[in-house]
């Protein structure tokens, strides 16, 4: 094993992260089995954060190593562009499986970034396809988070992702956040309060007209923000207004779907179907990069209509539909499947919920909020220092052997669906006594 000490750290200019703060006291993970990180001074870690939202089976499964290891002995690579290979398809007919009839067409892509860029410009393709090249206008909102890429962080709204980088896109206009602390703190499940602000949309179509708007895109869910759950009929109250005015909705489900609110997906969950969905980390469990936007039949047949031999869409990757990652995706599902993982984090979800909302009685918690796997635990801040005293206990918690993930000063929880009554109760235990300890 490679230890921390032999190695130089400098090379690496590691994505998200406080570089130099890092490297001066190093978190490194080694290995995993399950529930379980392994720490290089040889430390097992539960791990609150599936990864990074996307391990929802739980780590190294055999079914999905095999896999992986089988394809890439057999065919490591095959051009994606004018040329096949079975295991793509293989892999689009079984996340087919899981999708509504009318939503069967799965472009792949590596990440939920691209898959981001991917949806939005189908969008702009579509309209145009359908004579109304004048719908131009992306909409997203406040708060969300939809990658890095040029379209998802100009349709993205959390201003550290955005400031930095120019005027992104043009064109592109935000609804409000939904997060309502005054009204809805401490609720569980879906908040009761908000649903007048999917009216913001009516004010945009009122700003630019409708004739001008090509598609909104939110996450049912908002999860890097922190958490932020749809007010009760405010997703319905968007797809109405959606419909009214000829716009797309996209879905960004890169951490709601897969099992994560303990269905399919936040569509099914919500009883809301977006006109595309963008899926990515839970497609192949985390062990390969995949991603994918699912479209429906009338979104997608609309390009199916020039000459045979055309290009329909001038979009792709070279490694769209890589065999590798299709192959992990395969046994992923064929996982989630035999397990019934997303009906065991419905199962598990009373509890979840029972054990989070325990942590209220802890110091400076302003809001526990929860659905399916997922928490979202929310700290007073530090006046003049935002995210100091969740980075404290982030360290702590690690220390104590507990990985959580934090955004400002909000703690987000969204373990692997295999998780057992036991790892919930540990995660909570080490995460109050780590919250108590903090300044
Ligand atoms: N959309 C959503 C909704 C996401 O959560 C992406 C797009 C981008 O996916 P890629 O694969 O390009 O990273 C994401 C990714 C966090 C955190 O702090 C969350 C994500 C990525 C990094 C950090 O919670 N989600
Ligand atoms: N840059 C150059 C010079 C390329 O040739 C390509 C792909 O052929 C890309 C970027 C895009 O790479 P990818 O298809 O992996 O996104």
């Amino acid at each position: 094993m490679t230890t921390t000490t032999a190695l130089a750290l400098d090379a690496f200019w590691m994505p998200f992260t406080a570089n130099r703060q890092f490297k001066q006291a190093p978190r490194m993970l080694v290995k995993a089995e399950g529930m379980h990180y392994t720490s290089d001074d040889g430390r097992q870690i539960l791990d609150g954060t599936a990864g990074l939202w996307c391990v929802n089976a739980g780590h190294c499964r055999p079914k999905i190593v095999e896999a992986v290891r089988r394809q890439v002995g057999e065919l490591d690579y095959a051009p994606p562009f004018q040329m096949g290979h079975p295991k793509a398809f293989e892999l689009a007919n079984k996340v087919a499986e899981i999708l509504p009839a009318s939503h069967k067409h799965v472009f792949f892509v590596n990440s939920g970034s691209e898959g981001v860029d991917t949806a939005l410009k189908i969008a702009l393709a579509w309209h145009r396809v359908k004579g109304e090249g004048a719908r131009q206008r992306l909409i997203g909102r406040e708060r969300g988070y939809h990658g890095v890429g040029f379209g998802g962080i100009s349709v993205g709204g959390m201003v550290n992702n955005r400031k930095t980088f120019g005027s992104m896109l043009v064109g592109v206009d935000h609804l409000r956040h939904t997060h309502d602390l005054a009204r809805n703190a401490f609720t569980r499940g879906q908040p009761e309060h908000g649903v007048e602000l999917a009216e913001d949309l009516e004010r945009l179509v009122g700003l630019h007209d409708a004739s001008t708007i090509a598609a909104v895109i939110v996450e049912p869910m908002a999860g890097s923000t922190g958490v932020l759950l749809p007010p009760k009929g405010y997703l319905q109250r968007l797809r109405e207004i959606c419909d009214k005015h000829g716009i797309l909705l996209i879905f960004d489900e890169v951490i709601s779907g897969f099992g994560r609110l303990g269905a399919p997906f936040a569509f099914d969950k919500f009883g809301v179907t977006p006109d595309m969905v963008v899926v990515a980390k839970g497609l192949t469990n985390g062990t390969v990069p995949m991603g994918a936007v699912f479209a429906s039949d009338k979104v997608h047949d609309a390009f199916m209509t020039g000459p045979e031999g055309a290009i329909e869409l001038f979009h792709g990757y070279t490694y769209s539909g890589h065999p590798v990652a299709a192959a992990a995706g395969v046994a992923t599902l064929d996982l989630y499947r035999e397990e019934r993982l997303f009906e065991r984090a419905n199962d598990m979800a009373p509890y979840w919920e029972e054990t989070m909302h325990s942590l209220r009685a802890a110091p400076h918690v302003i809001d526990v909020r929860n659905l399916g796997l997922v928490a979202g635990i929310e700290l007073s801040s530090i006046p003049g220092k935002v995210g100091a005293r969740a980075y404290d206990v982030f360290v702590r918690a690690f220390k104590k052997g507990l990985l959580i993930r934090t955004t400002g000063d909000i703690i987000a929880l969204s373990p692997p669906l295999i998780i057992e009554k036991a790892h919930i109760a540990e995660m909570a235990n080490k995460l109050s006594e780590a919250i108590r300890e903090a300044a």
